[in-house]
C-alpha cells in the first residue's frame, strides 16, 4: 500500500509501542497467581478455552522481544508490571533485567503499574487494596526509579471495572452491574495514592492509561440522545472528571463508598500526562429489552443504553467500527471540556485485531489513525506520543488468542515471532519522522 508520507510530528514526539504482562510475559509458574488465572481456569470463561500460563513465553523470551523493539526503532516501550509477579521472591530481577536490556538499546522503559492481573485474594470491591496497591508501587519504584522516569499507574480502569466486575466476561467475573462503582472508585484511589507513592520515591513524569471515545446518539431522539450521554459519563466522565476535576459527575459521588470528598483530594493529585486509549467510537440508544451482543460482550437488557453498530465503516476481526476521525473528536472534546486542566495527552493505546502476515488492513488503520492524531495536533491539542497496540499478538483475554493485535506475529505453538507487514511499515514511519 502506498500512501502520501505521514506528516511530520515535533520533536521529542514519543513514539512507542504497548503490551501487557499477563496477555504476554507466561511464566505462570514463576509468580503468585492471579484473579485471571482462576478466571480462565472455568471453563466457558475465554471463548477458545486457553490460559496466558505460556501467551508469548515473552518471561523467558524477552531479549529477542528487546531486539524487535530496537529494530522497530521505537523510542519507548509500554509494558506493564505484574503484581503477583513481584509479590514471588525473584520477580522484580526479571523487571530489573528487562529495564536493564531496554536502556542499553535505547528504548524508554514506560511500565504499567496495575493492567488488570490482580493478585488472586485481593479485591477492588475493598478500600485496603489501594492501599496494598501505593505499598507494592513504592517497591516497584524503589527498585526501578533509577532507570524507569516515565510511569503509567493503571491501565483502563473503565473496563476492568465494567467488563471484570458489572458485567462479568473478565476476571473476576462479577456481574455487579451498577453496584460495581466501588471498584472503579477504589481503582481511583489507588491511582491517586500510587501517584503520592511515586513522587515520594522521586518520579516526576507520571500519567495514566484511560481507555476513552467518542459517543454518538443512535439518532436526535431524546431517548437516544439521553442514552448518550449516560453513556459518555460512564465510560468517559466517570474516570477523567475525578482525575483532572477532582469531582465526580453529578449524581455519582453519593454513590461510591467512604470518605468521598477526602478520596477525591488524593484522586486529583495533579498528573504530568494524560494517557488515552483510543480503538472506536460507540453508537449509543436508548435501552432495548433484549439482551444483545455487541462485539462479543453481552449487554445485560436492565442497563440504561443499548449499543449500537455504526454502519458503514469497515469493521476490524473484533468487529469494531475504524473510526480514525473519533480520535481527534475525542481529543479536541477533551480539550474543550477540561481546558488547562487537561495535561498534555499521550496515546497510550491504538490498534486492531486482524489476521494474516501482510496485514494491510492494519496499516490502513493506523495510518488513520496516526493522520488523525496529527489533525488533533494541529487543532491544538498538547499531544505528545502515540503507542501501538501491540508489539505482538497475545492473549486477549476473554477471547484467548483468536484476536491478532500485534505487529509481530507469534505461532503459539513454536513461539516463533515473525515481522507483519505492518511492523515494517511502522519502523519506515518511525524513520521518517527522525
Ligand atoms: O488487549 C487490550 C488491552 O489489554 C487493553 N486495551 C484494549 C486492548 C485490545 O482489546
Amino acid at each position: 500500500m502506498t500512501t502520501a508520507p505521514i506528516p511530520r510530528f515535533p520533536d521529542g514526539f514519543l513514539w512507542g509501542v504497548s503490551t501487557s504482562a499477563h496477555q504476554i510475559e507466561g511464566a505462570a509458574d514463576e509468580r503468585e497467581p492471579s484473579v485471571w488465572d482462576a478466571f480462565t481456569a472455568e471453563p466457558g470463561r475465554v471463548k477458545d478455552g486457553s490460559t496466558a500460563a505460556v501467551a508469548c513465553d515473552h518471561y523467558h523470551r524477552h531479549r529477542e522481544d528487546v531486539a524487535l523493539l530496537a529494530g522497530l526503532g521505537v523510542a519507548a516501550y509500554r509494558f506493564s508490571v505484574s503484581w503477583p509477579r513481584v509479590r514471588s521472591p525473584r520477580g522484580l530481577d526479571f523487571y530489573d533485567r528487562l529495564v536493564d536490556d531496554l536502556c542499553a538499546a535505547g528504548v524508554r522503559p514506560v511500565p504499567t503499574l496495575f493492567h488488570w492481573d490482580l493478585p488472586l485474594g485481593l479485591d477492588w470491591l475493598r478500600r485496603d487494596t489501594a492501599e496494598r496497591f501505593a505499598e507494592y508501587v513504592s517497591v516497584v519504584a524503589g527498585r526501578l526509579g533509577d532507570r524507569v522516569r516515565k510511569w503509567i499507574t493503571l491501565n483502563e480502569p473503565a473496563e476492568h471495572t465494567l467488563l471484570g466486575h458489572a458485567l462479568g466476561t473478565h476476571a473476576p467475573g462479577r456481574r455487579l452491574l451498577f453496584d460495581a462503582l466501588p471498584v472503579a472508585h477504589h481503582q481511583l484511589l489507588a491511582h491517586g495514592l500510587a501517584v503520592r507513592a511515586l513522587r515520594a520515591a522521586g518520579a516526576t513524569d507520571i500519567g495514566i492509561a484511560n481507555s476513552h471515545g467518542p459517543t454518538w446518539a443512535a439518532s436526535e431522539d431524546g431517548a437516544d440522545v439521553a442514552a448518550a450521554e449516560f453513556y459518555d459519563v460512564l465510560l468517559n466522565r466517570l474516570f477523567a472528571d475525578p482525575l483532572l476535576l477532582g469531582t465526580y459527575p453529578a449524581g455519582l459521588g453519593e454513590l461510591m463508598p467512604g470518605d468521598v470528598e477526602a478520596d477525591l483530594s488524593v484522586i486529583a493529585e495533579p498528573l504530568d500526562w494524560y494517557g488515552v486509549n483510543y480503538y472506536a467510537p460507540a453508537r449509543v440508544g436508548a435501552p432495548r429489552d433484549t439482551e444483545t451482543d455487541f462485539s462479543g460482550v453481552r449487554m445485560p437488557a436492565e442497563l440504561p443504553f443499548s449499543l449500537r453498530e455504526i454502519e458503514g465503516r469497515p469493521v476490524t476481526d473484533f468487529g469494531w467500527p475504524v473510526v480514525p476521525e473519533g480520535l481527534t473528536e475525542l481529543l479536541t472534546a477533551f480539550r474543550d471540556r477540561y481546558g488547562d486542566r487537561l495535561p498534555p495527552v499521550v496515546v497510550t493505546e491504538n490498534g486492531c485485531a486482524y489476521d494474516g502476515l501482510d496485514d494491510q488492513d492494519r496499516i490502513a488503520y493506523l495510518d488513520g489513525h496516526i493522520r488523525a492524531l496529527h489533525d488533533a495536533l494541529t487543532a491544538g491539542v498538547d499531544v505528545r506520543g502515540y503507542f501501538v497496540w501491540s508489539l505482538l499478538d497475545n492473549f486477549e483475554w476473554a477471547e484467548g488468542y483468536a484476536r491478532r493485535f500485534g505487529l509481530v506475529h507469534v505461532d503459539f505453538t513454536t513461539l516463533a515471532r515473525t515481522p507483519k507487514a505492518s511492523y515494517r511499515w511502522f519502523r519506515d514511519v518511525l524513520r521518517a519522522q527522525r
